[in-house]
């Protein structure tokens, strides 16, 4: 097991018992497919050809799944994107930190995708990838550019730095989610 893949299990590993699936989404390039093979190296990430877009998923350990798809566009199958949406627990929204021409196109992907009801509450990281680009903006500069403070107050969200080929800031991010997570869980128990 990788180191990261090691530290994962240990942030994580109270799921172990009580399973939770992460959505990980964001536009194409953002990095999503890079960070998903950095959380998991030895394992082939599975891309399924769904009718119209590709979904990925790993579990890169017991209890944990990640699935992982590209938003924007004029995607005409957006209402198949619900079917995933349901009993997920948490959000992770990926962005090219150092492509501003596309920043409002992933602000209105990201407000589309909590305006559905299922998606609503769940607690967000916003992962502000390719922080090794020396262009890149800054978390703070993206927080206004993404409208991340017009996200309404009973949902929790945090951004996070990182650089998916430098394997910069992704544990950090998840540490903190890992806890977002746990928390809304305890939540929505009945
Ligand atoms: P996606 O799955 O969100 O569509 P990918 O994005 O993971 O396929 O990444 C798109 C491109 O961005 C890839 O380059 C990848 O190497 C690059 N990339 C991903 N993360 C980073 C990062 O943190 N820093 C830098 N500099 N590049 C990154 P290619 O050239 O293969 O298209
Ligand atoms: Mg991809």
């Amino acid at each position: 097991m990788g180191a990261l893949a090691s530290k994962l299990e240990n942030i994580f590993k109270t799921f172990d018992s009580d399973p939770v699936r992460i959505l990980m989404l964001g536009l194409d390039a953002a990095g999503k497919t890079t960070i998903l093979y950095r959380l998991k190296m030895d394992q082939v990430v599975k891309t399924i050809p769904t009718i119209g877009f590709n979904v990925e998923t790993i579990t890169p350990c017991k209890g944990l799944t990640f699935t992982v798809w590209d938003v924007g566009g004029q995607n005409k199958l957006r209402q198949l994107w619900r079917h995933y949406y349901q009993g997920a627990g948490g959000l992770i929204f990926v962005v090219d930190s150092a492509d501003p021409s596309r920043f409002s196109e992933a602000k209105d992907e990201l407000f589309s995708i909590i305006s559905n009801v299922e998606m609503s509450r769940i607690p967000i990281l916003v992962l502000a990838n390719k922080q090794d680009i020396s262009i890149a903006h800054s978390v703070e500069d993206l927080v206004p550019q993404l409208g991340l403070s017009d996200i309404p107050a009973w949902q929790k969200w945090n951004i996070q730095g990182c650089s998916a080929t430098k394997n910069d800031g992704i544990i950090e991010g998840l540490q903190c989610f890992s806890r977002m997570v746990k928390e809304y869980k305890k939540q929505n128990k009945t």
